[in-house]
């Protein structure tokens, strides 16, 4: 196998490249474009509201978890919920965070600059054919394949050596700034749930400190633009994240992304005070399977745009990525096989987007 230089920008992979659907959706336009239009039988189904009543997203206060004492009743009782969260759901929402209220203003306003800017800008910053980061869409493989409507921007950001420091440096100056301090909080923030995490699972905690100290963390700006056929069209298609934990900042308050629970999407209504946390496929790995990756997408609307901010954080480059050793011993087996870290990101974007099924791949065992 290729060996990957530890100085270098690493290359993850390709999309095909594709028009934009911001500039697509400012056009007078009554019918959408066949290549948007999802022929999935069960998608209008799919869109049916789920049955009354609907279960809705646990919602953790990290308050609890960070700053009392861990031998306290309200710690153990959060630590619990955090753990049943994991395990049941996959996804959770968070409050007291922790991330400053500017900070997150400053950073909203300069994204919304930003995908308004002119088009011959962002055609400066658009995907290249050989290179999935920029401006565009992921996981286009194929010239028929149907496409989401939606624009995005994906771009590495930690460790500083994988960053494409030109793309990086080619943002407008007080975006990068922003951009450059949350980085750093969503790195904090989700090193301090994993390691909650850690001790919720009985893992040894220092077995995920390791593994994670200076994990590869990219972000994915998304742009919903209002659609004129929504219920014939999906904003991004279902999937599950291939990082470890996903931290997610909805711009505003327009409702889009639903998670499959028992059969059922289940909407995540958006609450300003909070930021929505997913299990990754790399975690439901490395928690030997008790923590599940949950499969999600986004349903676009006629009225309103939707604007989020996905903040993806995986374990250390150059690691094999594996159920953790201090699991396996507690378990007596492993659920999953050992690959490469860059090895599994390689395979995982030159896929389309098909719901769980990489992380078959990876299962040694049915359970
Ligand atoms: O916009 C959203 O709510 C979901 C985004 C998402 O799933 C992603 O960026 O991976």
């Amino acid at each position: 196998m290729e060996q990957h230089n530890e100085e270098e920008p690493i290359n993850f992979g390709r999309s095909l490249i594709v028009p934009s659907v911001q500039e697509l959706a400012k056009q007078p336009i009554t019918n959408i474009p066949p290549r948007y239009v999802h022929h999935d039988p069960h998608h209008a189904s799919d869109n049916a509201p789920a049955p009354a009543p609907t279960p809705s997203v646990p919602v953790i206060d990290l308050r609890y978890l960070f700053v009392e004492a861990s031998g306290s009743l309200a710690y153990s009782s959060e630590l619990n919920k955090l753990h049943t969260a994991s395990k049941e759901w996959g996804f959770f929402q968070v409050i007291n965070h922790g991330i400053s209220e500017s900070l997150l203003e400053d950073f909203k306003r300069e994204i919304l600059s930003f995908f308004n800017l002119p088009m011959e800008e962002k055609l400066k910053l658009w995907q290249e054919e050989d290179n999935h980061e920029g401006f565009g869409q992921l996981f286009v493989v194929s010239e028929d394949q149907k496409l989401d409507w939606s624009d995005m921007f994906y771009i590495t950001t930690l460790p500083h050596n994988l960053r494409k420091s030109q793309l990086f440096q080619n943002l407008p100056q007080v975006l990068r700034e922003k951009f450059e301090a949350y980085s750093m909080e969503m790195k904090r923030l989700a090193v301090a749930i994993l390691g909650q995490m850690a001790l919720a699972l009985g893992m040894d905690t220092h077995e995920m400190t390791e593994l994670f100290q200076d994990g590869v963390q990219s972000v994915r700006m998304n742009y919903y633009p209002p659609c004129p056929q929504p219920e014939m069209a999906l904003g991004f298609s279902s999937h599950s994240d291939a990082d470890a934990l996903t931290i997610l900042y909805q711009l505003n308050q327009a409702a889009g992304l639903q998670i499959r629970k028992d059969g059922n999407w289940v909407t995540v209504k958006p609450r300003p005070d909070a930021l929505v946390v997913n299990v990754g496929d790399i975690l439901e790995i490395i928690s030997n399977g008790v923590y599940k990756s949950i499969e999600h997408r986004v349903i676009v609307n006629s009225d309103d745009k939707r604007m989020s901010v996905a903040t993806f954080y995986s374990s250390n480059m150059g690691t094999e990525l594996g159920p953790a050793r201090s699991l396996v011993a507690k378990h007596n087996v492993a659920n999953y096989r050992r690959v490469p870290l860059d090895a599994y990101f390689k395979g995982f974007f030159a896929r389309k987007l098909d719901g769980k099924s990489y992380l078959d791949f990876m299962k040694l065992h049915q359970h």
